[in-house]
């Protein structure tokens, strides 16, 4: 039966982040814009039709968490309190590197500490609404969609056309297919790539400037695990699959993805914001540019949605496309949209699709380390 191996030469995320902000650095200092994002409902293809790079800012260790509790309640959410205390301490090299930050008025706890942001860096903060069905929902997000595009131009001193929007769009869709086929690589079983290995490199790759390379990175890679998969792994028997829900995980890799796969199971898939998530859903490329863009992502499925149905949806195709046997729910402390959510998610995996599920609520420390991995070890015994 395969176990848990990276494969040689593995990048892992600090290496790739270093990586990252050297290159970064080199672009700055040639003149090149830089915009700061957090969130899976940023309308990317506007900081691209700006001729800008988008660099990710969530925090994803708890080294500036002290830092940020001097001004947030401790009991938050980490993530809002690690990419505040970056911030705030100026130890992100992305956030320092960023002309202007793009971010959204997703859960209470983001927004109200992108207002304390604002005073450190200009912050264009789309208003999200709170649901996403209705005419009026599309129009309100699409005005918003048209600010972000006017204060780009207003801040850059630029005109962005629909000509340069709609090959942005274009370009990002081609990077969503690279992206998917890399992920879709663990619908095969046994999954011939670890789950740790698809968390670790779309979140590298997201420190792309260049997407072009990003596409044939990934695309280079998609097959060489096809291949090994054919070469190595076809007929031989799996071990425990797990789909991963809920809170982004960026910042739990070593925590609990890599502990499953250490613990003997294999993380196929994940339905969070570190999953194919947008990515199985194009932009529209015959339509008017912001309108395409505007119900694109309104369509995210994000927990923030008031309702939300869209991701038990998605849940319910991924456990069948990735073969599931199982399903862990990261709930990140204090996330009260997950965590509520939990409730229907526990239900529908266990009586609809009828296989386990275990939630685990943590945060970015590792004191609770000892006790997760006994969680863990426990939930995958059962599905062996
Ligand atoms: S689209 S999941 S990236 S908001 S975990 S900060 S919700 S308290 S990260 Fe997210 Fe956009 Fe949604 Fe995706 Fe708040 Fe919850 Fe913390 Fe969260």
């Amino acid at each position: 039966m395969p176990e848990f191996h990276l494969p040689e030469h593995f990048e892992t995320y600090p290496e790739a982040r270093k990586k990252a902000f050297l290159t970064l650095k080199e672009l700055k200092e040639q003149g090149h814009r830089i915009v700061g994002v957090f969130c899976t409902y940023t309308p990317w293809e506007l900081i691209e039709a700006a001729d800008a790079t988008a660099v990710i800012l969530c925090g994803v260790g708890d080294d500036a968490i002290p830092a940020a509790e001097t001004r947030l309640p401790q009991n938050l959410c980490p993530l809002i309190k690690a990419s505040y205390g970056l911030a705030l301490t100026d130890r992100c090299p992305f956030f320092y590197f960023s002309d202007m930050v793009l971010a959204e008025t997703t859960c209470d706890g983001k927004k109200k500490m992108y207002e304390l942001m604002s005073e450190l860096k200009h912050c264009h903060i789309m208003q999200l609404p709170p649901g996403k069905t209705g005419v009026k929902a599309l129009e309100f997000w699409k005005a918003e969609v048209v600010s972000v595009k006017e204060d780009l131009e207003q801040f850059y001193g630029i005109t962005i056309t629909d000509e340069r929007i709609r090959q942005a769009i274009h370009l990002r869709n081609r990077e969503r297919k690279a992206v998917l086929d890399f992920f879709e690589v663990a619908r095969l079983k046994p999954s011939p790539v670890s789950g740790y290995e698809i968390n670790t490199v779309i979140a590298a790759t997201d420190f792309y400037p260049n997407l072009e390379e990003k596409i044939s990175y990934l695309t280079r890679r998609t097959q060489e695990l096809k291949d090994l998969y054919e070469k190595e792994y076809k007929g031989k028997p799996s071990r425990p699959r797990i789909l991963i829900t809920g809170c982004p995980t960026n910042g739990v890799m070593d925590k609990i993805i890599r502990r499953i796969e250490e613990l003997g199971a294999d993380v196929v898939g994940f339905e969070n914001c570190c999953g194919p998530r947008e990515k199985k859903d194009p932009i529209d490329e015959t339509k008017d540019p912001i309108t395409a863009i505007a119900e694109k992502y309104l369509r995210v499925n994000c927990s923030v949605m008031s309702p939300n149905p869209g991701r038990l949806e998605a849940l319910d195709v991924q456990i069948d496309e990735y073969q599931a046997d199982g399903v862990v729910e990261v709930i990140l402390h204090a996330c009260h949209t997950f965590g509520i959510e939990s409730y229907n998610v526990k239900k529908f995996v266990t009586e609809e699709k009828k296989i386990p599920y275990l939630m685990i609520n943590t945060d970015y420390s590792s004191g609770d380390q000892a006790q997760i991995d006994t969680r863990l070890s426990a939930f995958i015994e059962m599905l062996s």
